[in-house]
């Protein structure tokens, strides 16, 4: 059986059923945002949010702005897989470069 699940060519009921909900909620939309800090400077974030997010200069300044003067900023609904693995590339290389910007994901109300 071990072998057949590998071939891809038997799944049991339970195994299907679990794959298609973490599918459908790897699917789901979800909300990115941004959050401000003291450090990281305001052009650094434009160029994340340019390079990771493909935002346009413009809406990246804009995001960026919103955040620096309100606390937070959305920068866009995705997918929760394409959402989780967007915030951990930008942070990632925040981190490496050593600034200590933050975003989250959250549900949509
Ligand atoms: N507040 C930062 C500064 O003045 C700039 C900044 C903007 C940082 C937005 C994070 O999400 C952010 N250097």
């Amino acid at each position: 059986m071990i072998h057949a699940l590998k071939q891809g060519d038997y799944k049991p009921a339970l195994v299907v059923e679990d794959d298609a909900k973490a599918k459908a909620e790897r699917k789901k939309p979800v909300e990115v945002w941004l959050h401000n800090d003291d450090y990281t400077p305001a052009e650094y974030v434009v160029r994340i949010l340019e390079d990771v997010f493909k935002l346009g200069f413009w809406k990246a300044n804009w995001v960026m702005a919103r955040a620096h003067f309100a606390g937070e900023s959305l920068v866009g609904v995705y997918p929760r897989g394409k959402a989780e693995k967007l915030v951990a590339a930008a942070e990632g290389r925040a981190r490496s470069d050593g600034w200590p910007l933050r975003l989250s994901i959250a549900e949509p109300e």
